[in-house]
């Protein structure tokens, strides 16, 4: 699938100092960046407000130095304090409606899609994108609902025009075949954060998504 024109960002990190395990995270993620990253998200479930805060504000600057936009998982306030590119919210977090009247146009929203329901929400006309979320069952994420598969992302891919993020166990087998499909963008986690050599892993990965 060519990039989309409001989501040109082919190979998505998702982030976090636990996904990173004995590797310094931030060191992660500037090698992913320097292997081709296109985009990255904070996505720190287990640190305390200020703690993510702190993290943020050093993942932008990284991220400034190289040019590559931040999103900020969950914490709307955060992500409007350090002025990230965006926010990602999931079905149980602030809904976009109430994101976009907080934030405006100040910070692209990011929504997780869990199933075909919410396709018809009135919260869907407030996303600028959507994470596919899993395409396939993954242990960095396990209170999904169900798995899209190849074939539900696909078929997803006729029901909307907006940029579509395939996430959940994508790696080295499955990205392109989700690229292929119709994602506008692959998320990864583990095969990332968790590669022997992270930079290597992201120039690989990007390989995939042409
Ligand atoms: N949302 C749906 S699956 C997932 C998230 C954040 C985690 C994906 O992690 P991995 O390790 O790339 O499968
Ligand atoms: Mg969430």
């Amino acid at each position: 699938m060519p990039t989309h024109p409001n989501f040109p960002f082919p190979l998505y990190l998702v982030i976090s100092e636990r996904d990173c395990l004995d590797k310094p995270w931030l060191w992660v993620a500037e090698q992913a960046i320097l292997g081709g990253v296109d985009i990255i998200q904070l996505r720190e479930k287990e640190s305390p407000y200020a703690e993510f805060l702190a993290k943020a504000h050093a993942l932008k600057q990284l991220c400034d130095q190289h040019r590559v936009p931040l999103v900020i998982n969950d914490q709307v306030a955060i992500a409007l304090e350090i002025g990230a590119w965006g926010v990602h919210v999931g079905q149980s977090d602030m809904s976009p409606s109430a994101v976009r009247k907080i934030a405006g146009d100040k910070l692209n929203i990011g929504w997780s899609l869990e199933d075909d329901a919410q396709l018809q929400s009135a919260e869907f006309g407030y996303v600028d994108q959507l994470g596919v979320s899993p395409i396939f069952a993954t242990a960095t994420k396990t209170d999904t609902i169900t798995e899209w598969g190849i074939a539900g992302l696909r078929d997803l891919r006729r029901q909307t025009d907006k940029p579509l993020i395939a996430i959940g166990q994508m790696n080295f087998q499955t990205a392109g075949r989700a690229w292929h499909a119709g994602a506008n963008s692959v998320a990864v986690v583990s095969a990332i954060c968790q590669a022997v050599d992270p930079q290597e892993a992201s120039k690989q990965l990007k390989e995939q998504l042409q």
